[in-house]
């Protein structure tokens, strides 16, 4: 520091102030590093945009990346500095000066950290609360819920907010739309612009419900129901994975799901459930709950894979014949 030198010898190099030259490549750097994060690197940071959830996935990564570059300019830029500026000159053996402490330096210190920290804690807890769970399983009783009506028919071009059971059993997925007449699916069909609450759960073992483009993921167990929210904001297709090691088919279970327009929804659900009835799916499906018993299912599914049309929760997997027989 400038303060503290002793003069300098007649004819000696006047120390530069490195605290001051440290901090304005400092400043150049960690401003071109942020910019280039939040304009070029952000718009392709995973899981994208595709739904609320994702959204703001997507800018917590980005503030994250924001905040943290400039920490690691920090470090580069002095390890560097120390090793180009401070290298010791050819010949000279001293020892260099005893220091015992520097105000200056250590209240910086600590005030930056403190304030990252701080900083993180209350960012992390806006991005929780503001987007219900930020897309995460809220277990069965929600404290941060969706703006949205609860009912029990569903319409587009409302408030509804539109009810899906998510089904994990070894090793499919299977989706029930209770405000379509309890219906099944095996692809996972929502309409855009809607909120949409999962309620997830398991016949069996443990799964985890991954709708990676949606930036939705919640725990599947069996005899519980995790609920978790997002809105669909673009339409287009996305997968969905089991993120729960839940097997030896563990890594064959994924299917895919199709965000629409509302309208075309509604006309697919109708049609689901109109089919599903023709058959006498629907009356051969066990009734709607949160949660349901593994140990009935066997017995429900038995004609089931006889219907076509139909594969997974009630049927596919338990139906006689079937290798995997509990
Ligand atoms: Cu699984």
């Amino acid at each position: 520091m400038a303060t503290t030198e002793t003069p300098a010898a007649p004819g000696a190099q006047r120390e530069p102030n490195h605290a001051w030259r440290l901090f304005a490549v400092w400043f150049v750097l960690a401003l071109a590093a942020d910019l280039v994060i939040w304009f070029v690197w952000k718009p392709h940071l995973p899981p994208g945009d595709m739904s609320s959830s994702a959204q703001h996935q997507q800018f917590d990564i980005a503030v994250l990346a924001v905040t943290g570059a400039p920490v690691v300019v920090a470090v580069l830029l002095y390890f560097v500095y120390a090793i180009v500026v401070w290298r010791a000159k050819p010949g000279d053996d001293s020892d260099g000066e005893p220091i015992y402490g520097n105000t200056k330096v250590q209240a910086t210190w600590i005030i930056g950290t403190s304030a990252i920290v701080l900083w993180l804690a209350v960012f992390g807890t806006i991005e929780l609360v503001g987007p219900a769970g930020a897309g995460a399983g809220e277990g069965p009783s929600p404290i941060w819920t969706l703006a949205g009506k609860q009912t029990t028919s569903w319409a587009p071009g409302t408030n509804d907010m539109l009810q899906v059971q998510v089904i994990g059993q070894q090793w499919t997925w299977t989706y029930r739309y209770p405000q379509f007449g309890g219906m099944e699916s095996s692809s996972l069909m929502l309409p855009v612009g809607m909120p949409v609450a999962f309620h997830v759960t398991s016949l069996d073992v443990i799964h985890s419900f991954w709708a990676y483009q949606l930036g939705v993921k919640a725990d599947a167990n069996p005899g519980v129901d995790n609920v978790a929210y997002t809105t669909p904001k673009a339409t287009g297709g996305f997968t969905v994975r089991c993120s729960e090691l839940c097997g030896i088919w563990h890594g064959a279970m994924f299917n895919y799901g199709q965000v629409l327009s509302p309208t075309a929804f509604q006309s697919w659900a109708s049609g689901v459930q109109a089919k599903e009835q023709a058959d006498g799916v629907l009356a051969a499906l066990p009734a709607y709950t949160l949660t349901y018993d593994p140990t009935v299912i066997p017995q429900l599914g038995k004609n089931i894979p006889a219907i076509d049309g139909i594969t997974g929760a009630a049927g596919y997997y338990y139906g006689p014949g079937n290798p995997v027989t509990p």
